[in-house]
Order: C-alpha cells, then structure tokens, then sequence
C-alpha cells in the first residue's frame, strides 16, 4: 500500500528519548510511548524515540519530520530533579554538554545550526497549557531555559526545520523522573508516570483544539 492513504486522519509527532546519565530507563519515551497510537482532537499520535545523543537525535527528528509530515510536534525529555512538568520556553543556539551524551560526545559551546538565529521560540500556547494544566491538577510551569544539553538541541532543531510551517504548532516538554529512579536519591523530586502521560494528553488536546482550554483560568499560576 502506497502513496497516499487519504482517509488517515492528520498525525501529531511525539518524541521521547532513549536512557541516558546511566539511568536505566528514559521517562520520556515511557510517556510519548503510552500514547503511540492514541487519537486526540482528531489527530493519531505517532511516537518515536529519539538518541540521547548529539551527532544522531538531530537526524532522527529530520527523519521523522519529512516521513509524517506531523500537523504537530511536541517532542519531550527528561529533567531529572524537576518537579514539575516543564513548557519550554526557547531553545538557544549553543550546545554545552556537562556530562558525555550516549556516544561519548560532550560539545562545549558549539552551536546547534551554524549561522542560525541565537533562539527559538516555543510555538506551543504556553500559557493556554499552562492554565489547562492546572486546571487538570497536574504541577507544572513554563521554564525559560531546556539547558543546554541534547533537549535543547533537538527544540532548536525542531523549530528550526519547522521554521517555514508556521502553522503547525511544536515545542518542548520537560518531565521529572519517575519515582523508580529515586528510591535512592534523598529529597529528589519526581512524578508518576501516568502524570507525566495526563499531562501530555493534556498539552496536545490544548494544541491541537485551543477552544478545549478551559475558559476563565488563564490568571492561573501567574504573579500578577
Ligand atoms: N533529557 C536530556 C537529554 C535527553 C533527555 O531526556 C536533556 O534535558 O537535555
């Protein structure tokens, strides 16, 4: 069967990425891979792994970009000793690794695109997620810095690639770790697996239909 299946309905991309930092699982993927084949708003989720690793998460992505051609992208990561889920805000330019990436690579201020703008911007309603979030009593907040390590790679990456498809929405979800990989570490956040996979569900219902968000929660969470 090839060419086009017209009737498929439109897919969203969910990444999630392989262990790495000597964990033995990745909560990322765990999360992304719950909801492989879910329908939301209309949309099927398709869920790819992606390396933890400089040289190849870019390729992948690419990859997956150009064979789904997604009406959506939100790729997701593991921030260990978070406690809460984490709307990126921006990805920068620069590549800054503190620890070796599953190849061994550790880039020290490179920049992701060379010659490419100094940041993107997430293209997710951060503040609609935000609200439909804690609206569905899940901790979360907008982060204004996806470090510097591979996440932060793969965001710029992505919104790069997506940069001349401005109406497909796609941005980067942060998540702790799962409560398995810190039994060991004393006063280490983390948070269910079946959270982080609600949250999900939860940003990508909001992408994918703004008219879901709840109404009149939008001064949730803010100082002022
Ligand atoms: N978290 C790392 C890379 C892979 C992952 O899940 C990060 O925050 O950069």
């Amino acid at each position: 069967m090839g060419g086009m299946t017209r009737r498929a309905p439109p897919c969203m991309l969910l990444t999630g990425f392989d262990a790495f930092g000597g964990e033995p699982i990745n909560p990322s993927w765990e999360a992304v891979r719950a909801l492989d084949g879910a329908r939301i708003a209309g949309h099927r989720m398709v869920a790819r792994q992606l390396p933890t690793a400089f040289a190849r998460a870019p390729r992948v992505l690419r990859a997956a970009l150009r064979e789904l051609a997604p009406a959506a992208a939100v790729c997701v990561g593991q921030a260990g000793g978070r406690a809460q889920v984490s709307l990126e805000r921006a990805a920068l330019n620069v590549c800054d690794a503190r620890i070796a990436d599953n190849d061994g690579a550790q880039p020290c201020g490179e920049p992701v695109v060379a010659g490419g703008p100094d940041a993107y911007f997430s293209r997710l309603s951060l503040e609609a997620c935000l609200a439909a979030l804690h609206a569905a009593r899940i901790p979360a907040e907008i982060s204004n810095t996806a470090g510097t390590f591979v996440c932060n790679q793969v965001m710029y990456v992505l919104l790069h690639a997506l940069r001349a498809r401005r109406s497909v929405p796609a941005g980067f979800v942060h998540i702790p770790f799962v409560p398995a990989q810190v039994m060991q570490r004393r006063g280490t956040s983390s948070m269910a697996l079946e959270h982080s996979v609600a949250a999900l569900r939860v940003i990508v219902a909001t992408t994918l239909d703004p008219s879901a968000a709840p109404r009149g929660t939008h001064a949730t969470g803010r100082e002022h």
